[in-house]
């Protein structure tokens, strides 16, 4: 499945692109928007006449899914079978370690490994301590820098360009994923927002696509997100926050809130200003969140364990790219 917008698919096999749609059947089982297909999906489809109808979906390798824009109990399948999932954050006025917490969270729970890619490196003129603080919050994730206005500015995405990898683009609007893109490709074929740099632009891409490079690896461009909210990445949160859990172990009670216990290690941690408190809260309003969205039964009954089993093997993996 190389592109998907609203209800309308794109496929590619060997012979070349198809417009593609779901069969009655397949919309009939399906019980949640997660079961339906996504870019980067795998697809058992069939030709009939100009269109390809999709049967069934193979099973996927990651899913990086998060609660739809705006309402209340759905997901929305980002982006399934990707192997690097770059978290773009700009050095400018978009930079915010909150979000970027946010991001990682859903990011480890996707079974695809996360890289932060700190973009617009030339607008930055304190890149250390950007540095510094990224690193802050991202143990266990790669860091890179990156400016698709200088020449060689993206040299550090090279090692990921793998024949046969798929790597997905995610991030706010205007971050400069899909000038990115396009720099990868060689060509300005995917439309950037060409006139402004303030981060306020509208968003330019509407849908989510995948290409694939000169070289062979395949890149996923995706509109950018205002906000990410989370769809039951427990087992995210525990890779995201790992130093506050290993903190919480050590808490007197094992249901411990961090709030007003006595014994509480984490707090402890926070007044002895070994843990920041803005770190600190993030974790507790990530965690109350994602408590609310594990409640939506629908989604729980369809759970596939299969698919959380191979995320958690590949999160193990994590440093292989
Ligand atoms: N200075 C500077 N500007 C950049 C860089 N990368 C992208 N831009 C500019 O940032 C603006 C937005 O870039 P896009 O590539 O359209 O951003 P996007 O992340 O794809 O945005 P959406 O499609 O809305 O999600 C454009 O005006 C780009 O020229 C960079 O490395 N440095
Ligand atoms: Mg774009
Ligand atoms: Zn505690």
């Amino acid at each position: 499945m190389i592109l998907q917008e609203k209800g309308l698919y794109q496929i590619a096999d060997r012979a070349g692109t198809h417009q593609a749609q779901v069969s009655g059947r397949f919309q009939y089982d399906a019980r949640t928007a997660s079961d339906f297909p996504a870019v980067g999906e795998y697809v058992m489809a069939e030709l009939c006449g100009g269109t390809a109808v999709i049967h069934a979906l193979l099973p996927r390798k990651s899913v990086f899914i998060r609660k739809a824009a705006g309402s209340a109990k759905s997901e929305q399948v980002v982006a399934a079978n990707v192997d690097t999932v770059f978290l773009c954050m700009a050095l400018n006025n978009d930079f915010n370690l909150r979000r970027l917490e946010r991001y990682l969270t859903v990011a480890w729970d996707s079974g695809a490994a996360p890289v932060v890619l700190l973009t617009k490196k030339d607008l930055c003129d304190d890149l250390p301590a950007k540095l510094a603080q990224v690193e802050s919050v991202a143990a266990g994730a790669e860091i890179l820098t990156v400016s698709a206005m200088e020449a060689d500015g993206c040299r550090a995405i090279g090692p990921y360009l793998i024949p046969g990898k798929t790597l997905a683009f995610v991030g706010s609007s205007g971050v400069g994923k899909s000038t990115l893109i396009n720099t990868l490709l060689g060509e300005d074929r995917l439309k950037t927002n060409g006139l402004r740099n303030d981060d306020r632009g509208r968003h330019t891409t509407t849908h989510r696509e995948l290409m694939i490079l000169p070289g062979g690896a395949m890149v996923i461009d995706t509109p950018g997100m205002r906000e990410l909210g989370m769809w039951d990445a427990g087992e995210g949160l525990s890779s995201s926050f790992a130093d506050i859990e290993a903190l919480a172990a050590r808490c007197r009670f094992k249901d411990c809130t961090h709030r007003t216990e006595p014994g509480c290690a984490v707090r402890a941690a926070v007044e002895r200003g070994e843990l920041d408190e803005a770190r600190f809260l993030s974790y507790v309003k990530l965690k109350t969140e994602n408590a609310y969205t594990e409640d939506a039964d629908s989604y729980l009954a369809a759970k596939n364990e299969k698919f959380k089993k191979i995320a958690k093997a590949n999160r193990k993996n994590q440093k292989k790219i």
